[in-house]
């Protein structure tokens, strides 16, 4: 059993966290003991004990000599729950590979200075770029005090997202909507704008897939949206954040949708007239522990994250399909000249039943150019 092996079963068990541990980090640990797992550990819900924790309960005695590997460096503070490293100590564990050093700050470093100081051999940085892309929405949030930002745009082959009298219903497949639903549930939050609530009166819930319902965020800056939108009388209308102006607030209609159990969110507006967007995701942040935001649309809330750099993070299902004049997913935002054309690079190209699926990112992640090698074009 490598340390690559035992951090692929790692990464595994992480994702049984997937939805119920935001905003803490997924993490998944196994105790290696003579080439074999002897135990294994999750981070199972916020609040829990950590994935180590679980681990070593799991082992018992058989934790000494052993090597415990996880995806995220243990931590030495006391939070909702004790520091892992001293348990760790304790165990007699003689070897600790980590995936990843932990962002936070309260953590970040001291984990392995602690262990090596007591004469634990540690090996850093094992799978680390999966263990990075399994908690970007994590590290983005402890660092920044912002979401991790993710924009989905469903469109057909020459780039529109409707017709021109707005008809959207249904360009991608049902295994792209059904990926929409599994972002859904990773993320913490769904986010669409006013125009989108109009036009299809979505439900932004989860229904495809199993999984926990997501925060859903609407803007409206005038609360004009009707109050029997499903976002703001369904069952889950109390998961629905509605973000709106000071003065749209001091009105009956707002004053009613509190009583129905809607949460309001006060929001400055900006120069334009439209609620200020990098406001709304810090107040989601600071407010809501809210530590990811999947952006739904439309065009104009897709193209003001733009505006605003606020993607980190870009998923474009592409039908097979050519409808020539219609609505373009950021025809909100503008350029010059080639230079100022915003460009992502490209993360991962997937088949999606009938469509296309690509993942791409707002700028080369730090380990991209160690393992780009001779395959890729490296253009985005
Ligand atoms: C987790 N699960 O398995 C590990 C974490 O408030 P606490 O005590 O739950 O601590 C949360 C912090 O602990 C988190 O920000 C991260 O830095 C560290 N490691 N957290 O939730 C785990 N190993
Ligand atoms: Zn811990």
């Amino acid at each position: 059993m490598t340390d690559e092996h035992a951090m692929r079963r790692a990464l595994e068990l992480a994702l049984r966290g997937t939805g119920r541990v935001s905003p803490n980090p997924r993490v998944g640990c196994v105790i290696v003991k003579e080439g074999r797992i002897v135990a294994e550990g999750w981070h199972a819900a916020y609040g829990a004990p950590h994935a180590e924790i679980m681990a070593l309960e799991q082992a018992g005695q058989e934790a000494r000599g052993a090597t415990l590997v996880v995806t995220l460096e243990p931590c030495v503070h006391e939070g909702k729950t004790p520091p892992c490293v001293p348990r760790i100590l304790a165990s007699g564990v003689a070897r600790v590979v980590i995936g990843m050093l932990d962002p936070n700050p309260l953590v970040a470093g001291k984990g392995v200075e602690q262990l090596r100081q007591a004469g634990v051999e540690v090996r850093i940085g094992v799978l680390e770029r999966e263990c990075w892309w399994l908690n970007r929405y994590f590290a983005k949030h402890i660092v920044s005090g912002m979401p991790y930002v993710v924009g989905k745009v469903a469109q057909s082959l020459d780039g529109c997202i409707a017709l021109p009298n707005g008809e959207s219903r249904w360009i991608t497949g049902e295994e792209s909507r059904r990926r929409v639903h599994a972002l859904r549930t990773e993320l913490d939050a769904v986010l669409v704008g006013k125009n989108t609530v109009f036009r299809d009166n979505p439900h932004l819930t989860v229904r495809a897939v199993p999984g926990r319902q997501p925060w859903r965020v609407v803007l409206d800056t005038q609360l004009q949206l009707p109050m029997m939108s499903f976002v703001f009388a369904d069952e889950y209308r109390e998961r629905t954040i509605l973000c709106t102006s000071p003065a749209a607030l001091q009105t009956r209609k707002a004053e009613t949708l509190r009583h129905s159990g809607v949460q309001l969110l006060e929001v400055p507006i900006d120069e334009e007239g439209h609620l200020h967007l990098p406001t709304v995701f810090r107040r989601l942040s600071e407010q809501f522990q809210i530590a990811s935001v999947l952006v739904e649309g439309g065009a104009a809330v897709l193209s003001s994250c733009l505006r605003h750099r606020l993607l980190d993070e870009l998923h474009v299902f592409i039908a097979p399909l050519v409808i020539g004049r219609g609505r373009h997913p950021f025809e909100g935002w503008a350029v010059e000249s080639l230079e100022q054309a915003w460009r992502f690079s490209v993360q991962a190209v997937l088949h999606s039943g009938d469509d296309i699926h690509v993942i791409l990112l707002r700028e080369q992640p730090v380990f991209a150019e160690r393992e780009r090698g001779n395959g890729g074009t490296g253009d985005a």
